[in-house]
């Protein structure tokens, strides 16, 4: 790989190389153990498996500033007072950074990537100006866009939602937004669009009509399917499902939740599912849960990899370091046959506490580093196939023939009845929980 490691007139990770592969028993922090990107694994390389993407709104925007008190990270691309300035100074920090972590793909916000103007136009032109040099730094990088998004949740005028909202002219505002980050994504060759339902949800039951702003989602959502289809998007729609925060009540709960209404609305053709491993867990699931479902309803669209704390309920969105969540969600992934045009998003930030330049590149590689090794564990547990196996014997009876008859609708409850009536008392047959745990630890650690 011969990419130029920065290609703006400063350099500002310095002192830090690209990261390469060095393996298990290199003791440098700035190298990867396992994710080798070459690598074949399962038929692909660990590359187009995993098809990492690093996040602009945590890596280059959060300075760690929390509830309690402003930000810890002074950020290098912050040059002058001027917003579009320092938009530009942070896309070459940007592209200096996925070039150096060796990454193949990135994801924005449009408010990320270029300031808020005083107008729809002057954002507009912003976003434009912004996108213009986008374009050139992924020619000179090879960087591709896994998919753009709008922000509808900062600014003020969203405290009520966007699509949602019960003021038809923020609702405007939400369309003008999605509208232009729409025509941005098209621009840079995004292979994606979320949809995040930032504050689409709400707080309150009394002044709330749940179902006129449902409709209204439906509606909201059709029409940004319809105008990215007139544009040339020819990428998935995703909507990312999280169950609470900023709202009190988010509509898009969780997996199931989405997989509804999109049916419901006559979208599951062009939309997926964008599962975050923390909003999982913040809905009461793990992330393997919700993976699951998205891949049982064919709507397994793309991943934000991280992790929450298990000690509170809130969107920590820490880097992903747990093996063995990372194994069971890689295992539901490699079963599915892969993420497609999907990729892994590191939806994920260093603490405040983490106040140096080089632990931004620290929590990538770890992360990196996390899903590669669990990649490898998955494959053999998917290879081996003996965890299958054992799922697939407690089944075994609907492949007899009245089992088949059930599955496939030829019969009826009376005759489901009789035949309970004319059988002895099924007998116990045990779940094999504990044997089938034990066999994912002897994967993961033998
Ligand atoms: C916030 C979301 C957000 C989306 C993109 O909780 O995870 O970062 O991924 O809007
Ligand atoms: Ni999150
Ligand atoms: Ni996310």
């Amino acid at each position: 790989m011969s990419r130029a490691l920065f290609v703006g007139d400063k350099e500002y990770f310095p002192g830090i190389g690209q990261i390469h592969y060095e393996g298990p028993d290199s003791d440098n922090p700035l190298s990867f153990k396992a994710y080798d990107p070459d690598r074949i694994v399962a038929g692909r390389t660990m590359e187009e498996h995993l098809r990492f993407a690093v996040c602009y709104w945590h890596t280059f925007c959060a300075d760690g500033a929390d509830p309690f008190g402003p930000g810890t990270r002074i950020h290098p691309w912050r040059v002058s007072d001027d917003k579009m300035e320092n938009a530009r100074s942070k896309m070459d920090a940007a592209f200096e950074f996925f070039t150096k972590l060796n990454v193949p793909f990135y994801c924005f916000h449009d408010r990320d990537m270029a300031p808020e103007g005083a107008s729809v136009a002057e954002s507009e032109f912003n976003l434009e100006t912004m996108v213009a040099l986008a374009r050139e730094r992924q020619e000179a990088t090879g960087m591709k866009l896994l998919w753009g998004t709008a922000n509808l949740f900062s600014h003020p005028r969203f405290m009520n939602g966007g699509a949602t909202n019960p003021n038809f002219a923020v609702v405007t505002h939400a369309g003008a937004q999605v509208k232009a980050a729409l025509d941005a994504t098209v621009a840079l060759g995004g292979q994606n669009y979320v949809f995040w339902g930032g504050r689409e949800g709400y707080a309150c039951l009394f002044n709330t009509d749940t179902k006129k702003e449902l409709d209204h989602l439906g509606r909201f959502l059709t029409m940004a399917r319809d105008y990215g289809r007139s544009i040339g998007f020819e990428g998935t729609f995703l909507i990312e499902p999280k169950p609470m925060e900023p709202m009190y009540h988010q509509y898009d709960v969780d997996s199931q939740t989405v997989i509804g209404f999109l049916r419901q609305h006559g979208l599951d053709e062009d939309f997926k599912l964008n599962i975050e491993a923390n909003h999982a867990t913040l809905a009461g699931h793990s992330s393997a849960h919700d993976l699951q479902m998205a891949v049982d309803a064919g709507m397994l669209g793309s991943v934000d990899a991280n992790r929450g704390n298990p000690q509170n309920g809130w969107d920590t969105d820490q880097f992903p370091m747990d093996m063995y969540d990372c194994v069971q969600n890689m295992m539901v992934i490699l079963a599915a046959g892969g993420l497609g045009s999907g990729g892994f998003n590191f939806d994920a930030k260093i603490r405040r506490e983490s106040t140096d330049l080089e632990d931004l590149f620290l929590g990538h590689i770890g992360g990196m580093d996390a899903y590669a090794r669990a990649l490898v564990i998955a494959d053999r547990v998917v290879s081996d196939g003996k965890i299958e196996e054992m799922k697939a014997a407690r089944y075994a009876s609907f492949k007899q023939p009245d089992g088949r008859r059930f599955e496939t609708g030829g019969m009826g409850l009376a005759e489901l009845r009789d035949m309970a009536a004319s059988s002895p008392e099924p007998e116990l047959e045990s779940g094999k929980q504990e044997r089938v745990e034990n066999l994912l630890n002897d994967y993961m650690f033998s």
